[in-house]
């Protein structure tokens, strides 16, 4: 798309949809900030393919820290760098280093990015029998005191944010007594909120399965926030956009998360037989979970801890990384634009005279139909961001550089 494309596409929309709906939207779309996880420049490999992996994959987390830099450059879009303690922030894999913290926080820094939520590594070595709903009073302690130096790291070096992941569950039917491992995690929560500062976060995951196929013991965005209830103000939920069952209505749980004032967070990715942890697409179910942060003005709030907490939760296998992740940007900032243009005082007032189609077509209009893309390139150009980041990331040599350098 060229700039003069670009502002047709513009007048367009402006034309449809109204010019103060589409500064709004050109606004969001700047003002947008989501965090890259650290782990998505490396290597998951492609397991029965022979361990493929494409080429000038990082290979340890300054390598990541650079290509995380090069998205921010490309995008504006990504400051903050997810980290995941166990991977990033040690040196025997069993222990966390604050040397490593010292030494990735440099690196983070001299790149202009900063470090953003920490996860706890609950699934390594160890974890076969559960992690934080163990009967090993070892296995818990160890990672309770993880995850307490976790919250050390968010408060001294991150944003005040920990987001927790808990591999625990079952596969077959008695193996476990349900009652129990549920008892475990909450005790072990309970332990670890009391030592952890209430300034940090801590938003608690939830999955269908995986792992465990028979049971997950935080399986749902119920359990995750029922445990919240006795943890504190500083506890909440976060949502992945993998770990539902098929068909769950996702946007309808942002909603109550935001009616209710819940803390939370959202892990964008794709998915569609499990937890695929695929690339972010501009799908419509992607607009409508923006339009409910949107609505609940918790997306781009000038606050910002009225904001939730975003960030991108993807694991490529064949992937180039660095083309997969500007996917899941560009994507975003498509589904962002989308639930800006909704007029919802319009829709309103189908709803109120209970024009079902019509209701579902002026939403479709802006959520579906409406091509976006040169208001998302123009939200760059008016950054001096290039319009289209994989055309810059093509022209920047860097593919070349890191394809030869990380061999
Ligand atoms: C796992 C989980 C989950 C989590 C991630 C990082 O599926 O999405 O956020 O690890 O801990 O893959
Ligand atoms: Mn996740
Ligand atoms: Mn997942």
């Amino acid at each position: 798309m060229n700039e003069k494309q670009i502002s047709l596409g513009v007048q367009l929309l402006e034309q449809e949809f109204g010019a103060k709906r589409v500064r709004q939207a050109i606004d969001a779309v700047q003002k947008f900030r989501v965090e890259v996880p650290s782990w998505v420049f490396g290597n998951f490999g492609a397991g029965r393919f022979g361990d493929y992996t494409p080429s000038g994959v990082a290979r340890n987390i300054f390598e990541k820290l650079q290509d995380a830099a090069m998205i921010h450059q490309l995008t504006g879009a990504t400051p903050n760098v997810a980290m995941h303690i166990l991977w990033d922030f040690t040196e025997d894999g069993w222990n966390p280093s604050w040397k490593m913290v010292e030494k990735v926080d440099l690196a983070t820094r001299e790149l202009g990015l900063a470090i953003g939520a920490i996860n706890p590594t609950y699934f390594l070595k160890g974890s076969h029998r559960n992690s934080y709903s163990a009967d090993e009073k070892e296995t818990v302690d160890r990672y309770i005191d993880q995850t307490v130096v976790s919250a050390e790291i968010a408060k001294k070096y991150g944003n005040n944010l920990v987001t927790l992941w808990f591999p625990d569950g079952s596969s077959y039917p008695g193996q476990v007594q349900l009652s129990r491992v549920y008892r475990n995690m909450k005790d072990s929560l309970h332990r670890t909120m009391q030592q952890i500062d209430p300034k940090v976060k801590v938003l608690i995951e939830y999955k269908l399965f995986e792992p465990g196929t028979y049971h997950t013991v935080i399986s749902d965005w119920g359990t995750s926030y029922m445990l919240t209830q006795d943890l504190g103000k500083n506890a909440g939920v976060l949502v992945d956009l993998g770990h539902h069952p098929h068909a769950t209505n996702i946007e309808q749980i942002v909603m109550r998360l935001v009616v209710e004032g819940v803390p939370a967070g959202f892990h964008f990715n794709t998915r569609y037989a499990a937890d695929d942890d695929h690339s972010v697409e501009p799908n419509p179910e992607m607009a409508r979970i923006f339009y409910e942060l949107v609505l609940g003005d918790v997306v781009t709030n000038s606050k910002a801890d009225k904001n939730w907490a975003y960030m991108i939760d993807q694991c490529s296998g064949r992937e180039h990384r660095m083309h997969a992740i500007l996917h899941s940007i560009d994507s975003l900032q498509v589904a962002l634009a989308r639930a800006m243009l909704v007029d919802t005082p319009a829709l309103q007032k189908l709803q109120d005279r209970d024009e079902l189609i019509l209701a579902n077509r002026l939403f479709n209009n802006a959520m579906i139909l409406a091509d976006v893309r040169p208001l998302v390139a123009a939200a760059r150009l008016d950054k001096n961001l290039p319009a289209d980041p994989f055309a810059a990331y093509d022209a920047s040599g860097y593919r070349q550089k890191t394809d030869s350098e990380r061999v």
